[in-house]
């Protein structure tokens, strides 16, 4: 097939608020410094749904949304030179150029390399072009660098991470975001300290990625807050103390943390819901002094956060994390190999599992449904 278009099924996201459509697509060869892959499986994160609903306001329809797969190289563009076919990559959405002239991929301090970003939040190739067509000839946006909801896709070489083949690809694929970031927040955002101790909001993939990070980190008390009660067995089992239903509280859940369980609040809280009033909320809960609040959660279109300066005046510190902070090309390698390792679990995380790019409407339906982490769409 190198060469030559693929003609594969794909989910479409043709619509805001419409259910992906499952359509033959066309898929072209690979350009210079790209990549082409065969897509194994896709999990589904809150992104994904997020920008089908209408919210992100970089989304664009139509389109082939996923970003959290595993990969198998099918062919290469002209000038690639760090994977070859048959290669196990993870796409990623934050790439890593490793430039020399690149100051972000040059920094210790940063994972967001720029160098292909103006194209990607486009929907396009690095080149300002698409990759993808429907049958009658029509282009179809990418997203996020990454397009996973399709058989086959093409991504930038510089946005590949070449894996090890040992971890199966549907374990892998849970590295392409929310496990990632949820761990990297803790380790590098905000390298929280053992006997930390932290409060995490939102118990989905990427919260329970913070509170097993934290656990791991050495954190001596994990307070995880929810709405939905069934996200608590997870998190206890994963290392939480503490767990709140903010829905049934009569205060602020601010107030019930730093007031009530604790005095000043708690060294670390992450916001991982993209709502901003709850974001508000994990901000003053950090302890009066030193206390740091990063945010996971991506807010709707439109939606901006607030708090009295008063509470940044006082000590606390609003910071934010994308992908973890991880150099994708570097790092998601090396935390697939602890997972093989054994030193770093990943499998609580798949809670659904489903067969056919055809069923991504149904992985959807189960992360709607409440007691999804993760579907994994195998293809
Ligand atoms: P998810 O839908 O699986 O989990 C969200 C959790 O938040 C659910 O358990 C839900 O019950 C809970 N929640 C909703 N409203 C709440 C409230 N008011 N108070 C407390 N809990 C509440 O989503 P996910 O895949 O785990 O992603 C979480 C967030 O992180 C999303 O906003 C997603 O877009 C974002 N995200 C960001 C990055 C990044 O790099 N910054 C990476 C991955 C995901
Ligand atoms: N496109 C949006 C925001 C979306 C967003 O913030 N995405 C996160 C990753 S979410 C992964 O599930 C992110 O890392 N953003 C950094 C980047 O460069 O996109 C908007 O508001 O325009
Ligand atoms: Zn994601």
């Amino acid at each position: 097939t190198a060469g030559r278009p693929i003609e594969c099924m794909a989910m479409v996201a043709r619509a805001p608020k419409m259910p992906l459509c499952l359509e033959t697509v066309i898929v072209d060869p690979p350009r210079a410094g790209e990549v082409r892959v065969k897509v194994i499986c896709n999990a589904l994160c809150h992104t994904d749904v997020y920008t089908l609903d209408g919210l992100d306001p970089e989304g664009l329809f139509p389109s082939i949304l996923g970003h959290e797969a595993g990969c198998i190289v099918e062919s290469v563009g002209e000038g690639v030179t760090s994977v070859r076919p048959g290669d196990h990559v993870i796409p990623c959405y934050t790439p890593q150029c490793c430039k020399p002239s690149c100051v972000f991929c040059q920094s210790p301090k940063t994972n967001l390399c720029p160098e292909i970003r103006g194209t990607q939040g486009r929907g396009l190739m690095p080149d300002g072009t698409t990759r993808f067509k429907d049958k009658d000839g029509k282009p179809i946006y990418h997203f996020m660098g990454c397009s996973t909801m399709c058989e086959y896709s093409v991504i930038a070489e510089i946005s590949c991470a070449k894996i090890s083949k040992d971890l199966p690809l549907e374990k892998a694929c849970l590295f392409g975001c929310g496990v990632t970031t949820g761990l990297g927040a803790v380790w590098n955002t905000c390298k929280v300290e053992p006997n930390s101790t932290v409060a995490v909001f939102g118990l989905g993939a990427v919260g329970l990625a913070v509170v097993q990070g934290a656990k791991m980190a050495g954190a001596s008390r994990i307070i995880g807050v929810d709405i939905n009660p069934d996200k608590f067995p997870p998190a206890l089992a994963l290392g939480a103390t503490d767990t709140i239903d903010s829905s049934s509280l009569d205060v602020p859940v601010q107030s019930h943390i730093a007031g009530t369980m604790t005095q000043w609040g708690v060294d670390y809280t992450f916001d991982c819901t993209g709502n901003v009033h709850v974001m508000r909320a994990s901000l003053e809960c950090a302890h009066r002094g030193w206390g740091t609040s990063c945010i996971i959660g991506v807010a709707a279109s439109g939606h901006e956060i607030c708090t009295r300066p008063f509470q940044l005046v006082t000590g606390r510190t609003w910071k934010g994390t994308a992908f973890g902070g991880f150099k994708s090309r570097r790092d998601v390698p090396r935390l697939v190999q602890q997972c093989i390792d054994g030193t770093l679990p990943v499998d609580h995380f798949i809670t659904h599992t489903f067969d056919g790019v055809g069923c991504t409407n149904d992985a959807i339906d189960a992360l709607h449904g409440g007691s999804c982490l993760r579907a994994v769409v195998r293809y």
